[in-house]
Order: C-alpha cells, then sequence, then structure tokens
C-alpha cells in the first residue's frame, strides 16, 4: 500500500498492462531510454525499414513550397523531436526569410541535447523536456500574439494511437493552437503487408533488439528479473485494422517479479506482451482524421518509394 503511493508513473503503467486480460500489454513510450533510443536510430538505417528516409526525402524535395504556403513570422514546434535530423530542411526554408525559433519538445534529455547542437546554428532552439501536450502547453504559453505556429508531428508516430485516441489526441492538440496556426502530420501508408512484416522484422534483428530493451528497461528501472532470452520477437499486420502488431512472445512458462512495481507476473508458452501497434493510413483517412479534429488540409505530399504521407493542416 505504502510502496505504491510512492510508485512512479511507470511502474504503474506496467503494472495496468502486465495485469491486463486476455492481452498483455506495455506502452511503447517507453521503448526510447537511451539505449532504446540508440536501437531505434539503428532501425532508421535498416534497408527493410523505409519510413524514415521517406519522411526525410519529402521534407527535402517541398521545404521550401511548405515554407511558403504559411504566413510571416512563424516559430516551430516539434513533438518527440529526437535528434531534429527531419526538421532541419524545414528550419533552412524558413532561416531564408526570418529568424528562426524552434521549440523541440521529446521526453528524453539526451535526444534533446543533440538535437541543440545539431540544429543550434540555424536558430534559437528552446528545447522543452516533457509529453507531448504538456510540451505544446508551455510553447504556446511562450509565443506572442502575432506568430504564427508551425507544429511538426513527423515520423508517423500518430500511427502509435488507436483510430479514436488519434482524433482525441489531434483534437487536444487543436485545442492549444490558435486559428490559422498549422500542424505538418507524417503518416505512413498502407503498402503490401510483406513490406510492412519485414520492415518491423529485420533480418539483423535491430527491431527484436529494440523489442527485448523494454523488458531489459524494466529490470533496470524497477527491478525486475525478465529473462530476455526467454522472449521471441513476434510481428503480425492485421489487414482489416490496417496496423502492425509487436508482441513479445513467451517461449515457456514463467513467473516474473516486478519489484518496484509490486507485481508479479505468470506467463504459459506462446502467450505474448503487446508492445506497439503502428496503424497505417490511406490519403482520405488522414483527410478524415483531420478534419473530425478540427482542421482543413491544404496539401499532401507523398513519397512513392515507400508509400508516406506528409499532411499540411490549418487550424480552423
Ligand atoms: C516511431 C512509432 C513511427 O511505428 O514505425 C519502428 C516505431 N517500432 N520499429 C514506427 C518503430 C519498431 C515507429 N514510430
Amino acid at each position: 500500500m505504502f510502496a505504491r503511493a510512492l510508485d512512479s508513473e511507470f511502474a504503474r503503467e506496467v503494472r495496468a498492462g502486465l495485469t491486463r486480460t486476455p492481452q498483455k500489454t506495455l506502452p511503447c513510450r517507453y521503448f526510447y531510454d537511451n539505449v532504446g533510443s540508440a536501437l531505434f536510430e539503428a532501425i532508421t538505417h535498416l534497408s527493410e525499414y523505409g519510413l524514415t528516409r521517406a519522411d526525410e526525402r519529402i521534407l527535402e524535395a517541398h521545404a521550401s513550397h511548405l515554407v511558403r504556403m504559411l504566413p510571416d513570422n512563424v516559430v516551430v514546434a516539434d513533438l518527440g523531436s529526437g535528434s531534429g535530423a527531419k526538421t532541419r530542411r524545414i528550419l533552412e526554408a524558413l532561416r531564408r526569410r526570418q529568424v528562426v525559433v524552434y521549440y523541440p519538445i521529446d521526453a528524453s534529455p539526451s535526444a534533446l541535447a543533440k538535437c541543440a547542437q545539431q540544429l543550434g546554428r540555424l536558430g534559437v532552439v528552446v528545447p522543452t523536456e516533457s509529453g507531448y501536450l504538456d510540451g505544446l502547453l508551455r510553447v504556446a504559453a511562450k509565443r506572442a500574439p502575432r506568430q504564427t505556429l508551425l507544429l511538426l508531428f513527423l515520423g508517423s508516430t500518430i500511427g502509435n494511437f488507436e483510430p479514436a485516441e488519434a482524433i482525441e489526441f489531434l483534437s487536444a492538440i487543436r485545442q492549444l493552437m490558435a486559428s490559422g496556426d498549422a500542424l505538418l502530420l507524417g503518416t505512413d501508408l498502407v503498402k503490401p503487408a510483406a513490406d510492412l512484416i519485414a520492415a518491423y522484422d529485420d533480418a539483423a534483428g535491430v527491431t527484436a533488439a529494440f523489442n527485448r530493451n523494454l523488458l531489459a528497461r524494466i529490470n533496470r528501472e524497477l527491478d525486475a528479473d525478465f529473462d530476455l532470452r526467454q522472449f521471441e520477437h513476434l510481428v503480425r499486420y492485421d489487414e482489416a485494422a490496417q496496423r502492425i502488431e509487436m508482441h513479445l512472445c513467451s517461449s515457456g512458462y514463467q513467473v516474473v517479479s516486478i519489484h518496484r512495481a509490486d507485481l508479479i507476473v505468470d506467463l504459459v508458452p506462446g502467450e505474448t506482451i503487446c508492445t506497439e501497434t503502428c496503424h497505417k493510413f490511406s490519403l482520405e483517412q488522414v483527410r478524415d482524421m483531420a478534419h473530425l479534429a478540427g482542421f482543413r488540409v491544404t496539401a499532401q505530399w507523398v513519397d512513392h518509394e515507400w508509400p508516406f504521407a506528409e499532411s499540411l493542416l490549418m487550424a480552423l
């Protein structure tokens, strides 16, 4: 009882996910500790994982056009900036016409430090270490009346939400924006199942290591005794739901103690823990989602090598 009163948010979410029936789950946002962020960075370089390169190609090809579609005097905020590599193109285009002020928002201090270091030469970088809505609230409070906010939500992180949650999240963002502000939304598009499976189950096993690291993190931070060798990386594509699912599959009967979450977990052979779902979209689904959340869609750019879209949304 007392131990629980002192629980961290991480401990509470792990306990809630691992006691869920019939499907145990873990929240994917905890993938990104320092090891996990480095593994994700490695994933973005894999030949099977075309998503990040597609995102970058679109920004490289269309950043100037995008900036021309915005009013003067723009400030840029970035939800889940990571190291900010993709954002560089936009800041470079913007810098040709105005002073750049850039607010990266990320939960990872190491990612923010890298971001400030890499983009600091392009303008004033004001890092915010926090969750998405919290960070946006803080940035919104700092902006001047005549400034237009360009909010970036790249990399198809929106795909981690269930469809109804995605609309709720975009609506919540909309509430923190002013009419006339812009949101650039990156979304991975539906493509052949084989390409998607390969992207999340790469031959070198980097994604498997990324997945298992979530258990390693629980071992490290919550004093648990997961045996990582007893868990298989498993990837499924649900065609009807248009989503990739990542699981960790128990190879035998196991009992795991997670001391700092005050929890003992039983697993049977073949039982899985669902660690991530990544929804894929059609262009029309992105537009519908945007409209339901209170935005107008003013442009959509598509990469055809790895079907991916960047949509420019204006707050109504
Ligand atoms: C960062 C959520 C966009 O869904 O592709 C990559 C995360 N997980 N490989 C994705 C991820 C496994 C990624 N997002």
